[in-house]
């Protein structure tokens, strides 16, 4: 028996705050205890006096933030005797509802927008052995589809309108907590379906203090050292949610027919969680901007090439967002600002292949070749 101090899981460190009965046996890749990394390099390029952080979700066992609600949703669903789970994804979603089914030894059906996810998205549903089902419309309509299906088909359904899911991912908000030693005054996030808002602010409430409480919180939990169950924290950030342009429901104030988007992960006209995700905004002063494919992709760029960490498209958003409204003052210096990266750059490496010429030289099997390119470059 070992007696160390593995970290297992979202379950395993939050059981308390869950809502599965304690006989469910978790289904767990090991998900969250993810990175929360300061950017500095992008905050002296902007000369505002901020603290920038990202709360790097890529590192995720699949490279999402998706397996954070996954592990709670499958975990019910085998609770509940369920053989099978389905849900209609953009792309992270249907890799890490093939991931965690194929631990739990169930099936995954996944139904996905035609040729319109990341291929390494794919990749992971295919190896994970899902059953891919490529429907001839885009993700909205793969939504209708799969919540009829958890009406009259022997299926679970996995998408954020499952409970779970949002219980899940609103763990997120408790880690950032931890790591601060309070809450973000802004957090800055890509919205697509508007569950992950959701679950961040339901994250954010459950660790705010209650009115009339006074100071940081004894442990309630537990006797000993826990530092989570000590973070209670004073305050709840603003919630900022950032699109696509051309998949903006929350700017145009209505859901939008034909969305379009380079960041494929976001592509998303109808979102399930409107109301929530409105309310979160609403009750926290918070706001949605939009912000173009070119922005989306030069704030990618940024990151990879002046911090070092590679995350997706739809995920870069977050970071232009946070970054036009430093610049703007709309965030006042003085604040400390946490956006999420929501997927790996991995997933989507076809974006790379419009730097490649710049970046790949081809030369002959030489040294003095080599020698050459090297001086060269380094000029
Ligand atoms: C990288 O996988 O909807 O606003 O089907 O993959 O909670 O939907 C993905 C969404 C942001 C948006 N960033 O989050 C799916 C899916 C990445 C994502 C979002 C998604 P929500």
């Amino acid at each position: 028996m070992a007696t160390g101090n593995r970290y297992t899981g979202l379950i395993g460190k939050y059981a308390d705050r869950l809502p599965l009965s304690s006989d469910a046996a978790p289904i767990s890749l090991g998900e969250g205890n993810t990175p929360l990394i300061r950017l500095d390099n992008l905050v002296r390029d902007i000369g505002k006096d901020v603290e920038l952080y990202v709360k790097y979700e890529g590192l995720n066992p699949t490279g999402s933030f998706k397996d954070r609600g996954m592990t709670v949703a499958v975990t019910q669903a085998v609770a509940e005797g369920s053989q099978a789970i389905i849900c209609a994804s953009t792309g992270n979603t249907s890799a890490s509802a093939a991931a965690y089914a194929a631990r739990a030894g169930i099936k995954a059906f996944v139904l996905i927008p035609d040729g319109k996810i990341a291929m390494g998205k794919l990749a992971q549903a295919i190896m994970h052995g899902a059953e891919v089902l490529q429907i001839h419309g885009n993700f909205d309509d793969g939504m209708r589809i799969v919540k009829e299906m958890a009406e009259t088909a022997p299926v679970s359904l996995v998408n954020s309108v499952n409970p779970y899911r949002l219980q899940g991912q609103k763990t997120a908000a408790f880690e950032i907590c931890e790591a601060l030693g309070r809450a973000p005054d802004y957090h800055c996030l890509p919205v697509g379906n508007a569950g992950n808002i959701t679950a961040y602010w339901m994250g954010y409430s459950e660790m705010a203090l209650k009115p009339g409480e006074a100071g940081t919180q004894a442990c309630k939990f537990c006797e000993g050292d826990c530092q989570f169950h000590q973070a209670a924290v004073a305050s709840r950030p603003v919630m900022v949610g950032y699109q696509a342009s051309g998949a903006a429901p929350f700017l145009r104030g209505h859901p939008v027919e034909k969305p379009e988007t380079i960041a494929t992960a976001i592509r998303i006209g109808a979102p399930q969680s409107w109301d929530q995700a409105l309310a979160a905004s609403r009750e926290s002063s918070g706001w949605f901007d939009e912000f173009d494919d070119e922005a989306i992709l030069e704030t990618q760029w940024l990151l990879t090439s002046r911090e070092g960490i590679f995350c997706e498209p739809a995920s870069a958003v977050s970071v232009a967002g946070a970054i036009a409204d430093i610049r703007s003052g709309k965030i006042a210096e003085g604040s400390t600002v946490v956006c999420t990266l929501t997927g790996h750059g991995l997933k989507d490496p076809g974006v790379a292949e419009r730097y490649a010429d710049a970046a790949v030289s081809t030369l002959a099997a030489e040294s003095s070749a080599v020698k050459e390119a090297i001086l060269g470059k380094m000029r």
